[in-house]
């Protein structure tokens, strides 16, 4: 087989509570992490520009045992001139921008720095893309979000955007200006429609992963209680790694176009701290405190997307039912503290210190970990 380049931007920024800002944290995402190892299996060569630190973390790389295989270049998503020189050095058939600050949460408190980094950074790389390498294949890494408090139960590539959150704002921004360059330039640029989608690599701020954090920590005794926001929110949960895959299929169809990839099912924040605790034998009312300083100033009540699109004309169809994922994030977790608790060190966003009330407020207010070992 041929090989060919592969570009995929795995830098993420998070949010710090600390310091009140945004910290670019050099934290390679969930997606970056499993694309990277997809493409790897299918013989592509893989670059993936990451925002330079003193302190990099790489966990999630590590963790699916594909570091040292990816070839990683510092850029910058403010900084064009390095993302010039990360095209330059890679020179990629494809390009997957999966960066963002990507926190609905962080989003209201700093508003005009998502609009920057998650939306206008998209027209940075387009620019780029458009000197050096116009005939190259762009995805871009749209959201459910952009649905946000529209009227449709189920939505599709055709239903209106109702943005409720600057996250989501920016977003669409990102959405649209990949379809102005693909309509205005002949640009083979995509955008894929996720609906939330997670995985034993989802970041820890994030409302699945800090469920199946806690119910396992609850279960081994290193914590009581578990501090959410609104429980009544309903999302359509997928799983992540099914998920690039399609990423992939959408820059092989013949031409480009937009895609919805969801499972097509909805659960409430409640039913999947049921099904969580359920896995590990314990009953969520023990332990769940809602707290009003976790509601967000404006949530999106419910998602639910349909993807026979996807399924129409990629072949796609999601494998993992709501039920498979909770359990294996819980499970995976469980496994994760067990081993720490046995002294084992292994790449992981999680201090073995931690104490999950006093860190609620940590997640509450965004807070993500880096790479931290056991002492
Ligand atoms: P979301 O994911 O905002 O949908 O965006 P998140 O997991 O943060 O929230 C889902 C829902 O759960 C409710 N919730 C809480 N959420 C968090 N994080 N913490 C809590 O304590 C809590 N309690 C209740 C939220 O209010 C919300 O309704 C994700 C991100 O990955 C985006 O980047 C991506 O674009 C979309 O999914 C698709």
């Amino acid at each position: 087989m041929e090989w060919s380049n592969g570009m995929i931007p795995i830098l993420e920024v998070s949010y710090n509570c600390e310091k009140n800002s945004f910290d670019h944290r050099n934290i390679t995402g969930q997606d970056g992490a499993y694309l990277a190892k997809l493409l790897l299996e299918k013989n592509y060569k893989v670059y993936g520009i990451f925002r330079r630190t003193s302190t990099p973390s790489f966990w999630r790389l590590q963790y699916l045992g594909i570091q040292d295989s990816v070839n990683l270049i510092p850029g910058d998503l403010m900084d064009t001139g390095s993302l010039i020189n990360a095209i330059l050095q890679a020179d990629p058939t494809e390009f997957y921008h999966l960066a963002a600050q990507s926190f609905v949460e962080a989003s209201f408190d700093e508003a005009s720095a998502t609009g920057d980094i998650t939306g206008v950074s998209v027209t940075r790389i387009l620019d780029a893309l458009k000197l050096l390498k116009k005939d190259i294949r762009f995805y871009q890494a749209s959201s459910s979000e952009m649905f946000g408090n529209g009227e449709a139960p189920m939505q599709n590539e055709d239903t209106p955007f109702h943005p409720a959150s600057p996250y989501a704002a920016a977003k669409v921004y990102g959405y649209w200006i990949t379809r102005i360059y693909r309509e205005s330039f002949g640009m083979f640029a995509c955008n894929g429609i996720l609906f939330n989608h997670e995985s034993p690599l989802r970041g820890i701020e994030f409302v699945t992963r800090k469920v199946s954090n806690a119910a396992a920590m609850i279960k081994l005794g290193l914590a009581k209680s578990l501090r959410l926001g609104n429980l009544k929110a309903r999302r359509d949960w997928g799983y992540a790694p099914e998920y690039v895959e399609n990423m992939w299929k959408m820059l092989q169809n013949e031409k480009p176009d937009d895609f919805v990839v969801a499972s097509g099912a909805q659960h409430s924040v409640q039913e999947l701290v049921e099904t969580a605790f359920g896995t590990v034998g314990l009953n969520w009312k023990d332990h769940v405190i809602v707290d009003r300083k976790l509601f967000r100033p404006l949530d999106v009540p419910a998602l639910q997307g349909d993807f026979s699109k996807a399924a129409n004309i990629l072949g796609w169809r999601p494998k993992t039912s709501f039920d498979d994922l909770v359990k294996l994030m819980v499970e995976a977790d469980l496994r994760r503290w067990k081993d720490c608790l046995n002294g084992m060190i292994f790449p992981w966003d999680i201090p073995s210190s931690v104490n999950i009330e006093r860190e609620n407020e940590f997640y509450s207010g965004s807070r993500t970990y880096g790479s931290k070992r056991r002492n």
